[in-house]
């Protein structure tokens, strides 16, 4: 299975974000990938390759232009006006407001283009989660070429990211624009299956009205978790896109035979739609040992999740999430891949 790998990742380099009050290390580390990658290549997981570059009409199709023209200049705008490091919104336009409008204040649109106060916009943001997108593109390529599978190693993750807003750590989605890719290339369907221990949001958010591509998504209870406004079960879809959105919310703190019997409901939900290609916006955060996340998924557990994935018998893009342990994550990850792999 070849790896595309994002070697700018860590252009992307938040310093700190807000943790109950206090100003802590930012969770969403470079760390993380370089432990992926170094057990990708410890296990031989096979070619790590770059991306080539793509232009921007895909990343278009799924995020709004002027939140792209936005996010481009976002930090130069910020550090021209004074701005010193990491760019945080504190201002938001919640209901009854304009959104409509674009202001022409800075801190305005940092809040126009966001949902919360915890994914600091870096000097190296926009470029990281660009060559991102070329990650996914490429992915998305491996399959059209004929590829069974692929994984697509890259940060800042993208499941939060919506049409015009970043928020969760996520700035671009890379998981809908590699669906979109390979919609443009000919797939009729596409399904989405999002193993990440937080709802989805973004990716929701985007595909909510279509009825081309599924999303299914098992991750904590909104009611009590991260990003808490979206990821309820009776979200459906509307129009086109009614029946073709799956959430599967478990209560913080659920066992591992709760959550693999939720996994093999949307495995299942996902067959009856009968897609052409999978995208599995793969986080780890349902790790026991996660420091912002409460599932209890051991090391040995993750085997299994490329195991059951596998039973959809289609060309699948593994993207990378979140996963925040980063001692373990190398391990949690290459065990999905190779659980897959091996089936
Ligand atoms: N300060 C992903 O896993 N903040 N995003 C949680 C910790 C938001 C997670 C509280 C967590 C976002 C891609
Ligand atoms: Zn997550």
């Amino acid at each position: 299975m070849k790896t595309v790998y994002n070697a700018t990742h860590a252009l992307h380099r938040a310093v700190h974000e807000f943790f109950r009050g206090e100003k802590v290390p930012a969770f969403e580390k470079p760390e993380r990938a370089d432990w992926v990658l170094a057990a990708i290549e410890r296990e031989r997981m096979g070619d790590v390759i770059a991306p080539s570059s793509h232009d921007d009409g895909v990343i278009l199709k799924v995020h709004s232009e002027r939140y792209v023209r936005f996010l481009r200049g976002a930090h130069a705008e910020y550090t021209a006006l004074g701005g010193i490091g990491d760019a945080f919104p504190s201002v938001w336009p919640i209901r009854g407001m304009r959104a409509d409008v674009e202001p022409t204040s800075f801190a305005a649109r940092m809040g126009l283009y966001s949902f919360d106060a915890g994914s600091p916009l870096t000097s190296g943001t926009w470029l990281a989660a660009r060559a991102g997108a070329d990650c996914a593109l490429t992915g998305a390529a491996l399959l059209s070429a004929g590829e069974a599978r692929a994984f697509v190693l890259t940060r800042p993750p993208g499941h939060h990211a919506g049409r015009d807003f970043f928020g969760g750590y996520c700035f671009l989605n890379n998981a809908a624009i590699a669906a979109q890719a390979l919609r443009d290339a000919g797939c009729a369907r596409v399904a989405i299956l999002d193993v990440d221990y937080h709802h989805g949001n973004g990716t929701q958010d985007i595909f909510y009205e279509r009825g081309d591509v599924f999303f299914a998504s098992v991750h904590g209870d909104p009611r009590t978790e991260y990003p808490f406004y979206l990821g309820h079960a009776d979200e459906r879809g509307v129009g086109a896109g009614e029946g073709r959105n799956l959430n599967l919310p478990l209560p913080a703190g659920a066992d591992s035979a709760t959550w693999f019997a939720a996994l093999d409901t949307a495995v299942k939900a996902i067959t009856a739609f009968g897609p052409d290609a999978i995208i599995v916006s793969l986080g780890v955060d349902t790790f026991e040992g996660d420091p912002i996340s409460h599932f209890t998924l051991k090391t040995t557990d993750y085997p299994a999740v490329g195991h059951a994935i596998s039973a959809l018998k289609r060309p699948t893009l593994f993207v990378m999430e979140g996963g925040y342990a980063v001692a373990e994550i190398g391990d949690n990850v290459v065990g999905v891949l190779r659980g897959f792999r091996d089936a």
